[in-house]
């Protein structure tokens, strides 16, 4: 199974413990908010990273997929989703692409913004999927295409992320 995009470079080197949470996703629950604007590209993020969750080991009775309208119905939903305890992680998927109004940046900067302080107020690992392009070729490039797929690389930041809180919660 194809690891990460982002580089795990280095992280043996240098002295003391090292931290480092699995991808192992047996026993993890995962939810997964995806915004159905701009579907086409949305879809291929939420296969990809239900399929990367399945094959590292999450039951599919420890998934949930949960759509809303557009990226910045995202962080409030998974705040909510965040609140009720019941998931380890949520992987949060959205394409903005820009138009030729300032809406990209209003939408896209709290979307971010959003799901950051979302994470932070819960202490649940929120990732961030959501694509944010000058072009529909550029989204669709990083939704399956020739630059992979931020859905699968947004669920393994999920899987290690909620694995290194695990391992800090029993104190390693
Ligand atoms: N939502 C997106 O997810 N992507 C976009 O590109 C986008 N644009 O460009 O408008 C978008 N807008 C909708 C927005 O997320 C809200 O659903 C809407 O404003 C209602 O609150």
């Amino acid at each position: 199974m194809k690891g990460p995009s982002f580089g795990d470079e280095g992280e043996e080197d240098g002295p003391g413990t090292r931290l480092k949470g699995s991808l192992d996703g047996h026993g993890l629950r995962v939810a997964v908010v995806a915004a159905r604007f701009n579907f086409f590209i949305t879809s291929k993020l939420v296969e990809g990273a239900c399929e990367t969750l399945i094959s590292y080991g999450l039951e599919e009775n420890d998934l949930a997929v949960a759509w809303v309208p557009g990226s910045f119905e995202v962080p409030l939903v998974a705040l909510e989703m965040a609140k009720t305890g019941k998931w380890d992680a949520i992987v949060c998927l959205g394409a903005v692409i820009r138009g030729e109004t300032a809406h990209f940046d209003y939408v896209s900067g709290e979307t971010a913004r959003g799901i950051a302080d979302a994470s932070r107020e819960t202490g649940v690992p929120l990732a961030f999927g959501i694509l944010t392009t000058y072009t529909e070729e550029q989204a669709v490039e990083r939704a399956g295409g020739k630059l992979g797929n931020r859905g699968c690389d947004a669920a393994l930041a999920a899987l290690e992320s909620a694995n290194l809180l695990r391992l800090l919660s029993n104190k390693f």
